[in-house]
């Protein structure tokens, strides 16, 4: 999506547009680091597992940095290099996995449309209707 200013992330009119325009009405902090994060070990092995959600998996880094891995078209992984005031919206759907970089350390909010569902499905969940709908998306702007 964009970049703002994480430093005003408490109080900041332009993430407030974004949140009421997208109905991006629930959200959290989650801070990605050994010792603030319980299971910290399990927890990263977990994320950067090949996956998907039934919903769009939407990310606005604080502070720190880490990396998304998207499938592309071809089913290559890209590669999105994610800083502070970084935003992105994975859609329903696509398969992709996160990693924090050699600083280990990323604060991140999550935000949802409605109720969090955080299941991650592993690859394969080809099945899915999400997914066949991602599939159906990606062929028609091919
Ligand atoms: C996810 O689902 O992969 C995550 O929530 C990663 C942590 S948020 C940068
Ligand atoms: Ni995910």
């Amino acid at each position: 999506c964009c970049s703002l200013d994480a430093d005003k992330y408490e109080n900041d009119p332009e993430l407030e547009k974004i949140r009421r325009e997208r109905n991006y009405s629930w959200m959290d902090i989650i801070t990605i680091t050994r010792d603030k994060l319980p299971n910290y070990e399990e927890k990263i092995k977990m994320f950067y597992e090949e996956h998907l959600h039934l919903d769009d998996e939407i990310r606005y880094i604080l502070d720190g940095s880490g990396y998304f891995d998207v499938r592309d078209a071809e089913d290559k992984w890209i590669r999105i290099s994610m800083e502070k005031g970084d935003m992105i919206t994975l859609p329903a759907g696509i398969y992709h996995r996160f990693t924090v970089d050699e600083k280990n350390y990323v604060k991140a909010m999550r935000l949802f449309v409605g109720e969090p569902v955080w299941t991650a499905y592993n690859r394969p969940a080809d099945h899915f209707e999400a997914r066949e709908r991602y599939v159906k998306f990606l062929a028609q702007t091919a």
